[in-house]
């Protein structure tokens, strides 16, 4: 996969923004699909006026396809690249599915707000109440990636894993030290896996190194 060097309706269009977990996984998934397209990196602070005209929430990833189809949500456009290169069944095999999109859901829901409340606490005692309930996910999976030897539901990579990483990853960023601290070796082990990819390097390059 490449990004493509300028724009061109022949390939599929990416509003993005760098950082962001849900553009980051949006990226993951057309990366390991083999999907060419062009990426445009917002500014949230001045999103063009073209992006919100196709999606007025004004959130990213967008993904516009041949001019007239458009994904605003970033499951979405992971679901449409598996599809895209036949991977679906690997990376979302039958008997994980119902469980898969659980974690995914616990991870939009209960993980995000709790990781919100804990990046922007304004006390220690919300910081650390907001910490400790993102725990208690965190641990769940630590405990399910030892068991299931090295990703979080089998020994290979499932939508899951490309899905909520991003997510750890911000919250491993906000205190590394706090983070180590709990010891938990085997999302270590799994977050430098995915960290150190080519994948996940590629589709973090800047944009204007493209
Ligand atoms: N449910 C959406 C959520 C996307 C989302 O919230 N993206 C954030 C950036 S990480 C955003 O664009 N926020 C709009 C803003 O900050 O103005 C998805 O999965 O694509």
């Amino acid at each position: 996969m490449q990004y493509v060097e300028s724009f061109n309706f022949n390939y599929p269009f990416l509003y993005s923004y760098r950082r962001c977990p849900y553009a980051i996984r949006a990226r993951l998934a057309l990366h390991i699909s083999n999907i060419n397209y062009y990426i445009y990196e917002i500014s949230l602070k001045d999103k063009p006026e073209h992006m919100i005209s196709i999606s007025p929430k004004g959130t990213v990833p967008v993904l516009l396809i041949a001019e007239s189809i458009k994904m605003d949500e970033s499951l979405e456009i992971m679901l449409w690249a598996f599809q895209q290169a036949q991977i679906e069944n690997k990376l979302i095999p039958k008997k994980n599915r119902k469980e898969i999109f659980e974690l995914v859901h616990t991870n939009d829901s209960f993980f995000k707000e709790n990781l919100d409340l804990y990046k922007y606490a304004q006390s220690d005692i919300d910081k650390n109440k907001a910490f400790n309930q993102c725990m208690t996910f965190i641990k769940t999976l630590d405990i399910m990636i030892e068991k299931n030897n090295g990703f979080i539901l089998s020994k290979t990579l499932s939508l899951a894993d490309y899905a909520i990483f991003a997510f750890i990853r911000q919250f491993i960023n906000v205190d590394q030290k706090k983070f180590k601290d709990t010891n938990q070796k085997n999302i270590e082990g799994w977050y430098s896996i995915i960290q150190e990819s080519s994948e996940f390097k590629y589709i973090m390059r800047k944009p204007n190194l493209f």
